[in-house]
């Protein structure tokens, strides 16, 4: 991409997600952190149509730099890098923990004691999130998992009792690593039983419904830095069950064809 600095290549874009999710407000802090902040914009958006403008540009090896995160599909898909974070603005690997209303363990042992056993790895995660990429619906993915992976599953639903049709709320942001975890936990209670009502929000009004009791529970809460925010305003109102994935990561995505290898590369 010859003698452009990559700024002008990319023009000062970085191309962002929703504007409620933790990695964006982990990108601004790294912009100013590498001081990027003047000239440098973040566009806020969707996941999807990050992963949009990302097929474009890696199709036409365009230089494009995006928020990224793994678990993530496009990882397997495309040729990336992260670039390299030696100020640490994006904080270190973390866990995604599922929280649960308060009394809901009381109301609903059976279902809470699924959510608190569900635990997978990435790679997991990954399998599913490909598939929805190649057009499967994600419940028709999340079915597709919970099939071929009964041993696994049986250790989530273990001493848990039947649903007889008892209900249960999940709530998720449109994340394609949460769309993923959300229909799988889903497809396991359905299969044991439950009756599951999914319901896609914001980050904010995610956590606030688990917190505000009009939901039961969440999947999807990145931490301890990347929903600290939200973690912190509503503590003492949820139940935090621990991790159900571990090992994640977050940080500025580039194509490999680009000529660039850390933040502080695009300071020139
Ligand atoms: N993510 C995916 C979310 C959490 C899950 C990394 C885009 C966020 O940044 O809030």
């Amino acid at each position: 991409t010859g003698s452009k600095n990559v700024g002008d290549q990319v023009n000062y874009e970085i191309t962002g997600i929703d504007p409620g999710a933790g990695l964006m407000k982990a990108t601004e802090k790294a912009m100013k952190d590498y001081g990027l902040k003047n000239d440098w914009t973040l566009k806020e958006g969707s996941s999807a149509a990050m992963t949009a403008e990302l097929k474009k540009a890696y199709e036409k090896k365009e230089p494009i730099i995006v928020t990224g995160w793994t678990p993530h599909w496009m990882f397997s898909k495309y040729d990336l890098k992260y670039l390299k974070d030696p100020k640490g603005s994006f904080g270190k690997g973390e866990s995604i923990h599922t929280l649960t209303r308060k009394g809901f363990k009381q109301e609903n042992p059976g279902a809470n004691k699924i959510l608190d056993q569900f635990f997978w790895k990435s790679s997991d995660m990954e399998d599913v999130m490909v598939k929805v990429q190649d057009g499967a619906k994600p419940e028709d993915a999340a079915e597709d998992w919970v099939k071929s992976h009964k041993k696994q599953v049986a250790k989530w639903t273990k001493g848990a009792p039947k649903g007889n049709g008892k209900q249960v709320s999940l709530v998720y942001v449109a994340w394609e690593s949460e769309i993923a975890s959300t229909n799988v936990i889903a497809k396991a209670l359905e299969q044991e039983g439950y009756k599951v009502k999914l319901q896609q929000v914001e980050a904010g009004p995610m956590f606030a419904g688990v917190a505000g009791g009009s939901a039961d529970a969440m999947v999807a809460a990145w931490l301890p830095t990347t929903h600290k925010d939200y973690y912190d305003k509503y503590k003492g109102k949820f139940e935090d069950l621990g991790p159900n994935l571990k090992g994640t990561k977050l940080g500025l995505t580039v194509p490999k064809y680009m000529d660039i290898d850390s933040i502080e590369d695009l300071k020139k």
